[in-house]
């Protein structure tokens, strides 16, 4: 894993004051809006954005879909519906998995230089934290091994956070 950690940041921000190419919401399937991460990326956006989540038809989980950013600094918003968590026998390891994938195939589709994700379902959706960690830093990591050249930056809301990715990028 260490070969590529240049192009992997950890970082303890407000995912909307960053100025990236896309930012990852951790939406619902509805795609309107909601609490947490999704919340704070409409206020910070403005109305628009929420008229064309209305046009995209909601999203499956495991799934994405691409908008505009409005008033984010960022370029683009990829909207990503993470599993809510019912034990692990739902297949919620595979549909957070997915999650990171196809977030990353959009980047890459799109010329994106860099993405950053939040914590996908780690929040209300009840995730936890470390084998979300783990999930995310293997699906990011194949897709470097693929050839993605772009920067990846894990967005954490706290320092907490940082902790669980940091132990699984000295031990995975
Ligand atoms: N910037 C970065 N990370 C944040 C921010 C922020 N401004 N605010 C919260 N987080 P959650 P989920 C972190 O609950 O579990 C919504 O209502 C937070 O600390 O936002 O996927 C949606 O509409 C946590 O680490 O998302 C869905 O209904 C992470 O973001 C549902 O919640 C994800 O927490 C999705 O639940």
């Amino acid at each position: 894993m260490e070969t590529y950690s240049n192009q992997i940041k950890i970082v303890v921000a407000d995912i909307t004051t960053l100025k990236v190419d896309a930012i990852v919401n951790a939406a619902n399937r509805s795609l309107l809006g909601g609490g947490g991460v999704d919340g704070a990326i409409h206020r910070a956006a403005g109305p628009e954005l929420v008229r064309e989540c209305a046009t995209l038809g909601g999203c499956e989980t495991g799934q994405c879909k691409m908008t505009d950013a409005y008033r984010l600094p960022c370029k683009k918003v990829i909207h990503a519906v993470g599993p809510v968590w019912h034990g692990g026998s739902h297949q919620e390891r595979q549909l957070l998995a997915s999650c990171y994938d196809n977030a990353l195939k959009l980047a890459e589709d799109n010329q994106l230089e860099s993405i950053a994700f939040s914590c996908i379902s780690t929040g209300v959706y009840g995730f936890p934290k470390a084998e979300a960690a783990r999930i995310a830093l293997q699906t990011i990591f194949a897709h470097l091994r693929d050839g993605y050249q772009g920067q990846v930056i894990i967005c954490c809301f706290s320092e907490e956070d940082t902790e669980y990715y940091k132990d699984c990028l000295s031990n995975c």
